[in-house]
């Protein structure tokens, strides 16, 4: 399966980054924030269409021709990678548009990833569909103006698992929202293009994921988050597609869906501190491994805030939280033999280790 993936993406993605015309990066020469300068000139100045015009976009940058491949819209809090979508929405029946929604699955509309109010509802910031994406209306209005974080402990779960909640990192503590892992690349990077196409008065906006400046742009808690969420999730042929589409309609392109180096070449610091972390978390090991007396022992430099134990149908059959297992170790008596995936996260970072149960 992995290897057939693999093989997949490369064709999508040679013939997809066959569409990057020519030249469009070539004064792109420099790295920081002079980088950034550069990347801010070449994006710039796009064609701004209406924001009713965005449904219209939509019909060809956001249906779902990679995951149950029906062409509804391809919503990013409730599509379920490896499952069945609780709902779905058409990308041509005005219908499905909101309207008022009382649950999930009544409406779709339009999120900001960058919340609107941070800008005033402003054009060109507004209908910009490189971080104007269509999701449930239910969802949205749970997101609010929260900042994108890492929850560890939800009040709120939607039907695809995107999460509300206190941030659970060091530097911010109060409610963030996290998408699930297949789409968390997908916000950062919009969210990265946010802070560079509208670098020009960046600095002016506040919120708690921006520094009120124009050359770090986000703030020092979110700025490791939103650079671990690029790396740990590469650029997908979807977002591939997404940005073509959204090229023909307005005229510009996010560079690090094309580039996605250009993201460290800038934010070298933040980087450093988002790899720092993966790696503290590659030297955590878990055993015995087979397990074969009911529970297994966790060894890690760093302490671990939660463990999830997945099945190999992907579902989550267990979630522990710190403070409920004793000298790390983990008392699985009652899980059938089998394969299993254990989840670990701490802070912000998270890495999975296969467990053989017997
Ligand atoms: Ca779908
Ligand atoms: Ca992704």
């Amino acid at each position: 399966m992995r290897t057939f993936l693999h093989c997949c993406f490369l064709i999508f993605g040679l013939g997809a980054f066959a569409q990057i015309p020519a030249g469009y990066y070539n004064n792109a020469t420099g790295s920081g924030y002079a980088l950034k300068t550069q990347l801010y000139n070449i994006i710039k100045g796009h064609t701004t269409k209406s924001y009713n015009q965005l449904y219209v976009c939509y019909q060809t940058s956001d249906r779902d021709y990679f995951y149950e491949n029906d062409g509804t819209i391809l919503d990013v809090y409730s599509e379920k990678p490896g499952g069945t979508d609780s709902y779905t929405y058409s990308a041509t029946n005005s219908n499905d548009r909101c309207g008022n929604y009382a649950v999930e699955g009544d409406c779709y509309n339009r999120e900001h990833l960058m919340p609107q109010s941070v800008f005033n509802e402003a054009s060109p910031m507004v209908s910009d569909p490189h971080h104007v994406i269509p999701t449930d209306g239910k969802v949205n209005g749970m997101r609010n103006n929260f900042p994108f974080g890492v929850v560890n402990n939800p009040t709120w779960t939607s039907t695809n698992g995107s999460k509300l909640g206190n941030n659970s990192t060091a530097g911010y503590s109060q409610k963030a929202f996290e998408p699930i892992d297949e789409f968390k690349g997908d916000v950062a990077r919009c969210i990265l293009y946010f802070g560079v196409r509208y670098h020009n008065t960046v600095g002016n906006y506040e919120h708690a994921m921006l520094d009120g400046t124009n050359q770090q742009v986000f703030s020092n808690w979110f700025l490791p988050i939103l650079l671990q969420w690029h790396q740990q999730d590469p650029v997908s042929p979807r977002e591939i597609a997404r940005n073509n589409a959204i090229y023909a309609y307005q005229g510009n392109r996010n560079p690090f869906i094309d580039h996605p180096e250009y993201a460290c070449a800038i934010w070298s610091a933040g980087c450093a501190l988002a790899n720092e972390a993966f790696s503290a978390l590659d030297n955590v090991s878990i055993y015995p491994n087979p397990s074969n007396d009911g529970r297994f022992s966790i060894q890690s430099e760093i302490e671990i805030d939660a463990v999830e134990i997945v099945n190999v149908n992907g579902q989550v059959i267990r979630h522990i939280e710190r403070p409920t297992f004793e000298n790390n170790t983990l008392v699985i008596s009652d899980l059938p033999n089998g394969f299993y995936f254990v989840k670990m996260s701490a802070g912000n970072r998270g890495t999975t280790k296969k467990l053989i149960v017997q």
